[in-house]
């Protein structure tokens, strides 16, 4: 965090020429502002705000208020303590949604484009009977895009550097029970070359094309920079003592489950006697909420006879099946502390040619896709989020990667309970330099993301990244400690970056349990010939294999098309060439899945997205099979074909109405 204004700092201060005095006097001014005491808080346990009869949630989602840091004074909301008193007494507000990005939600330019702090309030009230009944509560924002400082009644709380993952706080002697809580949150959405993602600004110095102070920020990424409060913001309960953590693992015996756990707690008192003496034990229900067993303990396992296994989608008749393990925990003085944990019963396998879910070989049949809309950018959307998972089945897909970023909790709840499974991805994008600093964040990224989703059935693949600039020396070492990282967090799961450079280029590919490789032949390379595909990539894909002597899977192919956009002969950017490219590309994956290695297929993109102004994009990427409102393309109708084709070769799966009907293919 200080060092991110540092740097800001530190390029302004080369560009406009500030003496070093007045750089001291800023640095003076930010530590008097107390941000030099801002650290990632990354130590709380993984689990999701929830209620149960020891914990109650309480929804901050709504209207909050909201102004923007003046581009060119970006410290003035600190030099002035905004956070000291409501917000619209510093200054005019708007009333601003949560969760949601804040771009696309009014017609100003300057907000829609805004570099630097954007600060959110509003008021709260929490009963008194909490502190009556010694409650212990804890603040939880899903996430906040990109660096985020939170102020409760004025004081200084918690801060955390990067967007896409949870932010926590307890906040039980800050809070004025009964009586209005003023919750202040400044937001910065710069990104560095140390942040993950990276990003720079750029000063325009030329004073004969540009005004004084003029900078712009760039990223090595196509997708639009969303900033916001991006998902839910909770407070809720716990007992003092408290349960922290829950760590899950399952395993497979004949036809019993067994699941394993350990449950951490902790208490506000300390490690007291009365902690000492706490007691740990769980109760297992099935779907519908009967008793399945029982067991005392804090870390154990327990065995399901005749389990009923979690499948993905298409690959069972009962997919995404999940059972619900109410975890206690009580203390010396009797505070008990409850909380359901959903449990799928499945064993993620993997070898040098083939993925396996509960030892049956997986083929993914999926999409890469973005959490983005119309309006509310990234923000957490209920209706979105329903919609796209009847796509996803729609489409007969069974898989998703969560490029290039995680993605919200409430799609991954769908993601387990739907059985799709998930390629879940860190928001390391486009990685270059590969120093020290930027590994460090990069691990803690890691490990905050498998904190957050290690007990996710859905979850059967770690990516560290996607495309890094891998071919500098420097990438080997810093992908080997990277993935290393991860795998000490989680070793039940293989780990994955998704590569992009030639495979005789590439450092890290070497430290990956499975490849998954980008490439849009005829569309990047070869534009417009599509009768190279087949060859290119069969020819491809198969060295990576001999390379490495791992599975292979192809992470990304596509092309643009402009909805409506039609030719014939197929031209780029019509519906038409966009489906002549997938044919051809469905040629090669045929080929290479007789092979024995190749493990799946993966389009870009699901849907359009968004993506900054650029001359060679019309305002996104428009690969999607879908439009950005969600509306099929003649590549989703193909899409749908080839996917519920693949699902009735491997599962004898009945293809639905309409998609057995191939007359798109007439041509082809
Ligand atoms: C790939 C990136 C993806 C882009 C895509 C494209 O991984 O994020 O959207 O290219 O250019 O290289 O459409």
């Amino acid at each position: 965090m200080f060092l991110y204004l540092v740097v800001l700092l530190s390029s302004r201060i080369e560009k406009i020429n500030l003496t070093m005095g007045t750089f001291i006097a800023i640095l003076a001014l930010l530590g008097f502002a107390g941000i030099e005491a801002v650290t990632v808080n990354s130590t709380w346990g993984g689990l999701y705000p929830r209620e149960s009869s020891s914990r109650e949630v309480k929804s901050l989602d709504g209207l909050w208020n909201f102004r923007l840091a003046p581009l060119l004074d970006p410290d003035q909301g600190f030099r002035e303590e905004w956070y000291s008193q409501p917000l619209s007494l510093s200054g005019p507000v708007i009333s601003m949604p949560v969760p949601s990005s804040y771009n696309d939600v009014t017609q100003d330019k300057a907000l829609r484009d805004h570099i630097g702090w954007a600060w959110y309030d509003r008021t709260f009230i929490v009963p008194t009977r909490w502190q009556a009944d010694k409650q212990r509560v804890v603040l939880r924002l899903g996430s906040a895009h990109y660096n985020s400082i939170i102020y409760l009644n004025g004081e200084f709380l918690t801060a955390h550097e990067g967007g896409h993952l949870p932010i926590m706080a307890e906040i039980t002697t800050g809070l004025v029970y009964g009586q209005e809580n003023l919750i202040t949150v400044a937001i910065n959405n710069t990104l560095t070359p140390t942040t993950v993602p990276q990003g720079k600004i750029v000063f325009k110095t030329d004073p004969t094309r540009y005004p004084a102070g003029y900078f712009v920020q760039e990223y090595n990424f196509d997708f639009t920079n969303y900033a916001g409060i991006h998902r839910p913001v909770y407070i809720y309960t716990t007992p003092r003592t408290y349960i922290d953590d829950i760590v899950i693992t399952t395993d497979i015996d004949g036809t019993d489950g067994i699941i394993s756990y350990n449950i951490t707690y902790e208490s506000l008192d300390g490690y007291s006697s009365k902690v000492k003496a706490a007691g740990c034990s769980i109760k297992l229900l099935d779907k519908n909420g009967a008793h399945v067993k029982s067991a005392m303990g804090c870390v154990g396992s327990i065995k399901v006879e005749n389990a009923t296994l979690w499948w993905p989608y298409l690959m069972d008749e009962n997919p995404g099946y999940q059972y619900t393990m109410i975890v206690a925990v009580s203390d010396e003085e009797g505070n008990l502390d409850l909380y359901p944990q959903k449990v799928g019963i499945r064993v993620v396998g993997w070898n040098s040619t083939t993925l396996t879910i509960n030892g049956v070989p997986a083929y993914l049949r999926g999409c890469g896709r973005h959490e983005d809309a119309d309006i509310r950018g990234k923000g957490v959307d209920y209706p979105l989020i329903v919609k796209d998972f009847s796509l996803l089945k729609w489409l007969g897909a069974n898989s998703f990667r969560t490029s290039h970023y995680p993605y919200a909790e409430e799609i991954m709840d769908m993601a387990d309970q739907e059985g799709i499974m998930i390629v879940d991805e860190s928001p390391a994008v486009g990685l270059t330099g590969f120093g020290e600093e930027l590994m460090n964040n990069h691990i803690t990224v890691m490990k905050e993301l498998v904190r957050r989703d290690k007990n996710r059935p859905s979850v059967i693949l770690w990516s560290v990244g996607n495309e890094p600039v891998s071919n500098e020396p420097a990438a080997k070492d810093y992908f080997s400690n990277v993935v290393n990282a991860t795998k000490s967090e989680d070793p039940t799961r293989p780990v994955t970056c998704v590569l992009s450079q030639p495979k005789d280029r590439e450092q890290g590919a070497s430290s990956l349990d499975i490849i998954l490789v980008n490439r849009y032949y005829s569309w990047y390379t070869d534009t417009g010939h599509l009768e190279i595909i087949e060859k290119q990539t069969i020819t491809e894909f198969t060295e990576w294999h001999l390379l490495h002597n791992k599975p292979v899977m192809i992470s990304e192919y596509g092309a643009g098309s402009i909805a409506g956009f039609h030719q014939d002969p197929s031209f780029t950017w019509t519906e038409e060439y966009q489906a002549e490219l997938m044919m051809n590309n469905f040629k090669a994956f045929d080929n290479l899945r007789n092979k024995g290695f190749f493990i799946g297929e993966m389009i870009w993109n699901f849907a359009d997205f968004a993506t900054p102004m650029e001359y060679n994009r019309p305002g996104a990427c428009m690969k999607g099979l879908f439009t950005r409102a969600r509306q099929p393309k003649m590549a989703g109708h193909l899409m749908r074909y080839r996917y519920w084709s693949l699902a009735k070769e491997y599962h004898n799966s009945t293809m639905p109405t309409g998609a057995d009907k191939p007359w798109l293919l007439m041509n082809y």
